[in-house]
């Protein structure tokens, strides 16, 4: 069997110099690509000790850090399947996680260990370790007394490297599951559409100071340096002004809008600073051409804005070299990053753009974005019936975003057909925080939407109604949704109303309470 592991591939893209730094922390910490090796190994051998059911799930919800980060190795190396969480999920949601994904294997934070490793043993799970951000926990305890020696264990493409959970529209959130081969397939293309320097060219420099339990974070950003032999500097919390100081040391950040926004509100952005940067790449929410401006004149460089999903990983992209497949009225290859597009299909990528019977449009023409190609994820887990539904009978993966693609070929996300708010880089269903409004004493009903917002691009804001002769207090309803959601998932504000609007059919218009609280956190 030929070896599709990803981590073999990873591996195989280390610089000759083992010795040499591959993470630096803001701390000051440095991790040689040899440290990455072997605390993989450590780590990879603990798994197997445990003599594991193949794809077993190892679920970890801890801070970032560099060793969280050798966790994930570890995972790949042993052949079992990454279930990332993030650190803001409470009880409730991680109750459903562990019961869904059955992991055999949970690692908490320790502060975390009380409650979680209740809800783990109580759903099954034989094994519950801890991971601090500061190095301390049972599972690194446990992994000292392993060899430093592992050699992979052999995959094939289609193997299980990791599950990513996602939101879903009717509030139960779904596990994406990824292959080795989806993931390595997407990782090597961006490796050449972003023109990840080798080692002969002087490698890349990369800020990670993105979260490490989403597809942008973990996948996108670190396949990204390791496949390139790339040294990372290393953030476990995103700050702007640390950020920036970076700069002069580095050549490519990625980041969410908000980080971009966040960051052009600091003085220190300046042309200098950034006079070393080769890209600056953004994602995993819409950018706003105000922001692709303000950078460009700032900074003198264009970000490089590209569209994915966690079922997908990434789909499109501006271009960082000219792409030759698409020529410009002159007939010259695109070499243009154009703001307020996501730019084009990634070689393998084919996006097709279809009105509601499921056919294709004309060019520039507005309709559903469906998908296809070797990053495609390989269904729900334990959810065929979901998993069916999301593809049409020839394959296309349909995304739920609307959108249209240019005469160019550049494709441009207008909207989506999904109730979906995106805020921060973050996902939020309102379907699922209406089910906990829902159920909420003295609730009668309630309709959650997404508004414009200057920091996040767009926050959730409740609206609901209460039960006859209840008098509902706002703040003590919002306190008690962020008892069981992750505070990302809160309503930023919430309003009690006499009734919500309806349509003929009696259906909640949404767009009409969105319309309504539009301007909520306008700036005058
Ligand atoms: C923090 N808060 C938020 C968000 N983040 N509220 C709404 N949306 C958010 N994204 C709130 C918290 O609830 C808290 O409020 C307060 O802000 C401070 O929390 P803190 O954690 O300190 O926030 P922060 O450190 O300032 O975080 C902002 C952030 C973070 C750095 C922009 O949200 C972030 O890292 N976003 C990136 C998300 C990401 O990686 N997405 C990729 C998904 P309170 O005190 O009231 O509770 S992968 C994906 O989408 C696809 C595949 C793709 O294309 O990439
Ligand atoms: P997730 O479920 O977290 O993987 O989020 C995927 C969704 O994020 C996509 O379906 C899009 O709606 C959105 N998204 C990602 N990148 C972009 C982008 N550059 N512009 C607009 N939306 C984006």
């Amino acid at each position: 069997m030929t070896d599709s592991n990803l981590y073999t591939a990873l591996r195989a893209a280390f610089p000759p110099d083992l010795d040499s730094v591959a993470v630096e922390t803001d701390e000051g910490l440095h991790y040689s690509w040899r440290d990455l090796e072997h605390a993989s190994a450590m780590l990879a051998n603990l798994l197997k000790s445990l003599e594991l059911p193949p794809a077993s799930r190892i679920a970890v919800q801890v801070d970032k850090s560099v060793e969280a980060l050798t966790l994930y190795l570890a995972t790949l190396r042993a052949g079992l399947v990454f279930l990332p969480l993030n650190t803001a999920y409470q009880a409730a949601e991680m109750a459903y996680f562990i019961g869904n994904a059955e992991p055999a294997v949970v690692v908490c934070a320790p502060a975390h260990f009380g409650w979680l490793s209740k809800i783990a043993f109580q759903g099954g799970v034989r094994h519950v370790f801890t991971l601090g951000d500061d190095r301390t926990g049972s599972l690194l305890q446990r992994a000292m007394h392993h060899s430093v020696h592992h050699l992979p264990a052999p995959r094939t493409s289609d193997d299980l490297a990791a599950i990513v959970y996602t939101s879903g529209t009717t509030g139960r959130s779904k596990g994406a599951m990824l292959s080795h081969g989806n993931l390595l397939s997407n990782a090597a293309v961006l490796h050449t559409y972003w023109g990840w320097r080798t080692p002969a060219q002087g490698n890349d420099v990369l800020i990670h100071a993105l979260p490490i339990f989403h597809v942008h974070g973990l996948f996108v950003a670190i396949h990204g340096a390791l496949l390139s032999g790339s040294r990372m500097l290393w953030f476990n919390r995103f700050n702007p002004k640390a950020v920036i100081d970076c700069l002069p040391r580095a050549t490519v950040f990625m980041g969410v809008p908000t980080m971009y926004t966040r960051m052009l509100a600091e003085a220190g952005l300046s042309r200098a600073a950034c006079q070393h940067m080769r890209l600056f790449i953004s994602g995993s929410a819409p950018l706003l051409p105000d922001t692709f401006k303000a950078w460009a004149q700032r900074t003198g460089h264009t970000i490089l804005e590209r569209y994915g999903m966690s079922e997908t990983a990434m789909l499109t992209s501006n271009p960082c070299l000219a792409d030759s497949r698409y020529t410009d009225a002159d007939g010259q290859p695109q070499a243009q990053r154009r703001g307020g597009t996501v730019g084009f299909p990634l070689p393998g990528v084919s996006l097709r753009v279809v009105d509601e019977r499921g056919s294709p449009v004309e060019s520039g023409e507005i309709g559903g974005i469906q998908v296809k190609g070797p990053n495609v994820f390989q269904g729900y887990w334990r959810m065929p019936e979901k998993t069916a539904e999301e593809f049409t009978p020839d394959g296309w993966f349909k995304t739920g975003d609307v959108g249209c693609v240019d005469e160019h070929g550049y494709v441009t996300i207008v909207g989506r057909s999904k109730d979906l708010i995106i805020s921060g880089g973050y996902n939020v269903y309102p379907a699922e925080v209406e089910s906990v409004l829902n159920d909420l004493p003295g609730v009668a009903e309630s309709a959650v939407v997404g508004v414009p917002h200057p920091d996040f691009g767009e926050v959730g804001v409740a609206v609901f109604t209460a039960q006859p002769g209840v008098s509902l207090q706002c703040d003590a309803v919002l306190a008690q949704v962020r008892a069981v959601l992750a505070n990302f998932k809160v309503p930023k504000r919430c309003f009690v109303v006499p009734e919500l609007p309806r349509n003929a059919m009696g259906k909640v218009q949404k767009n009409v309470l969105r319309d309504h609280y539009r301007t909520l956190f306008s700036t005058p």
